[in-house]
């Protein structure tokens, strides 16, 4: 018994010395391959403990350590890697470099036709 809530002070303790925030941020993905880099581009970051994308809603549930860095920081890497993030815009350079499948409709129009557009890759 001593030994159980000896545990379970030091798993609180633990528990507390890394405190995690949850956010989750409005994107504009398309594909699995939108939410691989997105999740990818925001696990790379150091603080970030998890990324999860919902294709359906487009929104991504990312838990973080709020000491390490800020929402402003997650919002401003997404955009970075190409796609809007709430109210931050897409960075134009990086969305230009999506994969043809993964440009949100507007920018696809510019290009033959669009086609690419009707392509959508289903996980
Ligand atoms: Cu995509």
């Amino acid at each position: 018994m001593r030994q159980l809530i000896l545990f379970v002070a030091l798993f609180g303790f633990i528990a507390m010395a890394a405190p995690t925030e949850k956010i989750i941020i409005q994107t504009n993905a398309i594909c699995g391959m939108c939410k691989t880099s997105i999740e990818a581009s925001l696990t790379a970051l150091e603080g970030v403990k998890s990324a999860e994308l919902d294709l359906v809603t487009k929104k991504v549930k990312i838990k973080y350590d709020d000491k390490v860095l800020d929402a402003a920081t997650l919002r401003q890497a997404i955009a970075n890697t190409g796609y809007n993030a709430d109210d931050v815009p897409a960075r134009p350079k990086a969305q230009e470099a999506l994969a043809a499948c993964c440009k949100p409709k507007e920018a696809c129009a510019k290009e033959a036709a669009g086609a690419c557009c009707a392509k959508k890759v289903v996980e």
